[in-house]
């Protein structure tokens, strides 16, 4: 039986995905590196280390800086961002989200956050949602990020459940593969042609609804 679904956060309860991407393209500049939108996709659902060190090998800077200097540069990211996400609100939660989260809480579904952001418990807050979820894994206590299963694995062990009565809904490549290695069913919200090794791609967050997860769950 179906007894619990592991959420994303960004692309999926919400569209950060253009304030992590200006945080980074301003980053990128100062660094002399260019971070388009095309790039950017690649960083989606990667901590936020991985993602610099992404972006120094593409602007063939891997090896430049020290550690120290790597986490100010994080650090120097992330207070963008921050700056970019305060004025939030719960009109900023993607279409179908809130209603889907009221069918889980009245079929008795747990709800996990299973993001890679360590900003998810602020955003939640700012949403205003956080109190549809039984638990959020915290990313840093997980061995491995996303494409690695860990995230989905720690989400299920939340919940109480096996990974086989889960299903995990993802908006990036790496979070799919993520649920994928975790043996986990897998919806991803976005375009087929990068996310096609899920269960089922939808393209919008509102065609999610209880119906069409357990419809996936039992393929
Ligand atoms: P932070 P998700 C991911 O969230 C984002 O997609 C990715 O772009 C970001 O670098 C990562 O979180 C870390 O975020 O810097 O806030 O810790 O998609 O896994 O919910
Ligand atoms: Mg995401």
């Amino acid at each position: 039986m179906l007894k619990a679904v592991l959420f994303d956060l960004d692309g999926v309860i919400t569209d950060t995905a253009k304030f992590h991407f200006l945080a980074w393209r301003d980053l990128g500049a100062e660094l002399g590196i260019i971070v388009d939108e095309a790039f950017n996709e690649e960083l989606k659902g990667v901590s936020r280390m991985d993602s610099l060190e992404r972006i120094l090998a593409y602007g063939g800077l891997a090896d430049k800086y020290s550690l120290a200097e790597k986490e100010a540069f994080c650090t120097k990211k992330n207070d963008h961002y921050l700056e970019l996400i305060k004025e939030m609100t719960p009109a900023d939660i993607l279409p179908g989200i809130l209603p889907l989260l009221e069918e889980l809480r009245e079929a008795g579904l747990k709800t996990i956050i299973t993001s890679a952001s360590k900003n998810a418990p602020g955003i939640l807050a700012l949403l205003q949602v956080k109190d549809y979820f039984d638990g959020i894994v915290d990313p840093a206590s997980v061995a491995a990020g996303k494409p690695a299963p860990d995230i989905f694995l720690a989400g299920a062990e939340l919940a109480g459940v096996q990974p086989a009565e889960c299903i995990g809904v993802e908006d990036a490549a790496s979070g799919v593969d993520a649920i994928k290695a975790a043996n986990i069913t897998a919806i991803a919200i976005g375009d087929a042609a990068v996310l096609g090794h899920a269960d089922r791609v939808l393209t919008d967050t509102s065609d999610l609804a209880l119906a069409v997860l357990r419809d996936t769950w039992e393929l």
